[in-house]
């Protein structure tokens, strides 16, 4: 394993064993709330705090950007680890057992190495550019369905963005009409690592923030899947608009998307 990946596995389970200690005990947990629909607790900040300990140690000149802390810029700014402490803290706060923690490492613009961390299943998918993706030591590829008809596919709703909620139930009824089901279980990171373990054959969201995708692009690149923009395109990592998938699936869902598209879409 790459050192950087091995320092990336380290600081995502320190992360993960914070929050399932936490997670023992939810009425500990100290809520905070940032915005419409958007929490922060105190297990989002330790588990950050212990991601960010642990690249410290190792690489203290690295820029370092996280959800809690914001971008902290090192001398050495080529170097940009992304983290998402715990991704999934709605299911956390409710004792719903599903979330993650997510840790990225771009270089020079591009996304070397990835961990995404399911501290409650101890399932650790992981990858570096180039020499493929693994759930713990399997390997892992992408779904075989060739178009959208009888996929599973994955999706999150608009919480946030209540402007685009029209938009995205034209684009759900559409998509709705070929797929076997959809799920929406709250945890991009996830939803990303799950597409690169075929679990599901498709995923969709609109208006991510970088750390919510940057470790689970790189694992569906590596499980041979593609991530595009709602376009087929690749203006995601500033939109967040994403689709991820086999290269067929992802097509199939962007040719279902393109009549329902305005202008905040096609971004
Ligand atoms: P978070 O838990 O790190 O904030 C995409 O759906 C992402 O948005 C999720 O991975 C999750 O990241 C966040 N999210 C999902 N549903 C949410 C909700 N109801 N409130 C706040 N954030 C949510
Ligand atoms: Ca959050
Ligand atoms: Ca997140
Ligand atoms: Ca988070």
């Amino acid at each position: 394993m790459h050192p950087m990946l091995n320092i990336a596995v380290r600081a995502a389970r320190s992360a993960g064993t914070v929050i399932t200690r936490a997670f023992e005990d939810l009425d500990k947990v100290e809520v905070e709330q940032k915005g419409l629909n958007d929490f922060v607790t105190n297990v989002d900040r330790d588990a950050e705090a212990a991601i960010i300990a642990t690249i410290r140690k190792s690489y203290p000149q690295h820029t370092i950007i996280s959800e809690e802390c914001g971008t902290q810029t090192g001398e050495h700014d080529e170097f940009r680890w992304i983290i998402d402490p715990l991704d999934g803290t709605t299911n956390f706060m409710k004792g719903i057992p599903h979330f993650a923690v997510s840790v990225a490492l771009q270089i020079n613009g591009k996304i070397e190495h990835g961990v995404v961390y399911d501290p409650i299943r101890n399932e650790l998918f992981s990858a570096s550019r180039g020499a493929g993706v693994q759930l713990d030591s399997r390997r892992l590829r992408v779904g075989k369905h060739r178009d959208i008809k009888g996929t599973l596919l994955a999706t999150g709703f608009p919480f946030k963005q209540r402007q685009h909620t029209e938009a995205y139930l034209a684009i759900f009824n559409d998509l709705f009409t070929d797929v076997a089901d959809m799920r929406r279980n709250g945890s991009a990171a996830l939803d990303l690592a799950y597409v690169a373990a075929g679990r599901i054959d498709g995923y969709w969201e609109i208006g991510l923030k970088p750390w919510d995708f940057a470790a689970g692009e790189l694992l569906v690149r590596e499980a041979g899947g593609l991530v595009s923009d709602f376009t087929g395109g690749h203006n995601h990592l500033l939109s967040g608009n994403i689709v991820a998938g086999a290269p067929k699936i992802t097509a199939g869902i962007v040719n279902k998307m393109r009549p329902h598209l305005n202008e905040a879409l096609k971004r």
